[in-house]
């Protein structure tokens, strides 16, 4: 934890009716995932979002329409960033864990995939962000591994009864290129490093720092509306892009 503030962009992953039976009390609402990014700019290459299995979430009243389901630590924050139906203090509509959450079909701002699903990833933090994380796997090596995990891995995918139509048919979409490691970064610093797994902390430290300073210097954005413009440039671009079309909210912990 830094002494400065961070700031994060929260994007709105849309839950897709119809709603399992845990979530009858949001019947008639707008419900979103709300995942904190530090690269808006990715969000084209979406495939999944992660979740803690046994992470604590609520379905927390945003206003009178959405519902934001996000950690409560994450809805107190925001709720002091007048972002609460009631002012300064948030309201749960129900108490969810991450099992609840798995499965369920997403639709999130600027994703090629139209339709994308919830699935479990075991380093995901419970007291940062919101706890929700959108998967880019084509620039995030965090998000690379767990995917390549769960890919690989039959036994994992039931232990956490995650079925193959929700992971098997996603590849990974290029998004950024960066000369040195080309339109996948994420895939070739693992592989260079010989990553084993989401759990080898070190090795993907190392990856994730070389990742985010190659790609915000060297970055070149290949899809989307910037196309061609870099990465330093394209970011902002989208974050507005995204904020003005009401796909996403600035927060900041
Ligand atoms: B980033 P920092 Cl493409 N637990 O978004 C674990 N990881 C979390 C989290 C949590 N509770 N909340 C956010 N994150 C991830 C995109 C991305 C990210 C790309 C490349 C690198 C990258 C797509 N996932 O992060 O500790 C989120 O993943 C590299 C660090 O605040 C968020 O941005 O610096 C980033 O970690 C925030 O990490």
């Amino acid at each position: 934890e830094g002494v400065q503030p961070q700031e994060y962009t929260l994007i709105k992953m849309e839950v897709l009716a119809p709603f399992p039976q845990k979530f009858v009390a949001l019947e008639g609402r707008k419900v979103y995932l709300a995942a904190a990014t530090l690269r808006p700019e990715t969000m084209y290459g979406q495939t999944n979002a992660w979740v803690l299995p046994e992470g604590k979430y609520g379905a927390f009243e945003i206003n009178e329409n959405d519902v934001f389901i996000m950690t409560e630590r994450a809805a107190l924050n925001l709720a002091y960033q007048n972002f609460s139906r009631i002012p300064k203090k948030p309201t749960s509509l129900v108490e969810l864990t991450g099992y609840d959450l798995i499965g369920l079909p997403l639709h999130s701002p600027l994703a090629f995939n139209k339709v994308i699903y919830v699935l479990p990833m075991l380093t995901v933090l419970t007291d940062k962000g919101t706890g929700i994380v959108t998967c880019v796997p084509s620039d995030s090596p965090d998000d690379y591994m767990a995917m390549h995990d769960l890919k690989a891995k039959p036994a994992l995918r039931n232990k956490f009864g995650v079925k193959d139509e929700w992971i098997l048919p996603f590849e990974i979409i290029p998004v950024i290129n960066i000369p040195e490691f080309g339109d996948k970064p994420a895939e070739k610093l693992c592989t260079d490093l010989k990553i084993k797994s989401q759990n080898d902390k070190e090795k993907l430290a190392e990856a994730k720092r070389l990742t985010y300073l190659r790609g915000f210097t060297d970055g070149t954005m290949l899809v989307g509306e910037y196309a061609g413009r870099k990465v330093q440039e394209a970011k902002p671009l989208v974050r507005n892009t995204l904020i003005e079309s009401g796909g996403a909210i600035m927060y900041s912990e």
